[in-house]
């Protein structure tokens, strides 16, 4: 399998089939691939209509959280049980164009495994309420600078990596949002990539404007702590029992 699909949703159930359809007329002819859902507290019959497009047939697999944990939270629970050795991750309610994710990947399969790449989709026109893109294109500027991440926007829910790049990233609720971050920090490149962005299908928007600020602050001075406090090592041998020596590098190492 080349690619697995991560998908967190709460909420979304109108938005599920639609999305499906599209992620199908994108890829059926162009890679394997699954799609994994993952439900995060949703009251909505956002899971039923899971099992009923499984029941279909649709390349589907359903991960359900006992109760609400956040978009983060569910984004790590789809990537710990993927099977395919990269990710693509998606927003549930229809803003991303599955029809994006060809060419990611085509710029994934010609770049060199390392260092490890994080492809992240860049919004080029939001198809968002004035409040939403104001606050969006505030914090953008704000943790850009604080952070040196060289990335306009993280806020975009289409974005593809290795899972093993993921997997060693550290966790913490809303982590999602400061993926470039992280990636450099632990050795990796970051390249934005100009995607398309739709209105909301059906429902709302699980965020407001204030909440996400609010929180987002803490989490910059948290990610800043972070990358001072960053040390990954190069490991340059392994010796084992015997005469055999191995000289590797570390996955995600920086260069010396
Ligand atoms: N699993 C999970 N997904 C969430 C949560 N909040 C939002 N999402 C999903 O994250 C994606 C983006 O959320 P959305 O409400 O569209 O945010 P907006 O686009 O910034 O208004 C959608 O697929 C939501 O269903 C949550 O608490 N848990
Ligand atoms: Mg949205």
């Amino acid at each position: 399998m080349d690619l697995s699909i991560v998908i967190p949703v709460r909420d979304e159930r109108a938005n599920v089939a639609p999305l499906v359809a599209e992620i199908r007329a994108a890829l059926d002819a162009f890679l394997s691939y699954e799609i994994l859902y993952v439900d995060d507290g949703s009251r909505d019959g956002t899971a039923e209509e899971i099992r009923r497009l499984l029941r279909e047939g649709a390349p589907l697999r359903l991960l359900r959280h006992a109760s609400s944990c956040g978009q983060s939270a569910a984004i790590r629970t789809g990537v710990k049980r993927a099977r395919a050795a990269w990710i693509a991750t998606l927003d549930g309610d229809g803003q991303n164009d599955p029809a994006d994710i060809p060419l990611l990947w085509r710029l994934a399969c010609g770049s060199p495994p390392h260092p490890p790449l994080l492809l992240t989709g860049e919004r080029e026109k939001r198809r968002d309420t004035w409040t939403k893109r104001q606050a969006s294109k505030i914090a953008n500027s704000v943790r850009r600078r604080l952070l040196g991440d060289g990335t306009r926007d993280t806020g975009c829910g289409l974005k593809l990596f290795p899972r093993a790049l993921f997997l060693d990233l550290p966790y913490f609720d809303h982590m999602h949002r400061f993926l470039p971050a992280l990636v450099l920090r632990a050795g990796g490149v970051v390249r934005s990539v100009p995607v398309n962005h739709r209105p909301r299908g059906e429902g709302i928007s699980k965020y407001g404007t204030f909440d996400r600020l609010w929180i987002g602050i803490i989490d910059l001075f948290g990610v800043m702590w972070l990358q001072r406090r960053a040390s990954f090592p190069v490991l340059l041998e392994e010796e084992t029992r015997g005469k055999a020596a191995l000289s590797c590098r570390s996955t995600i190492a920086l260069e010396p």
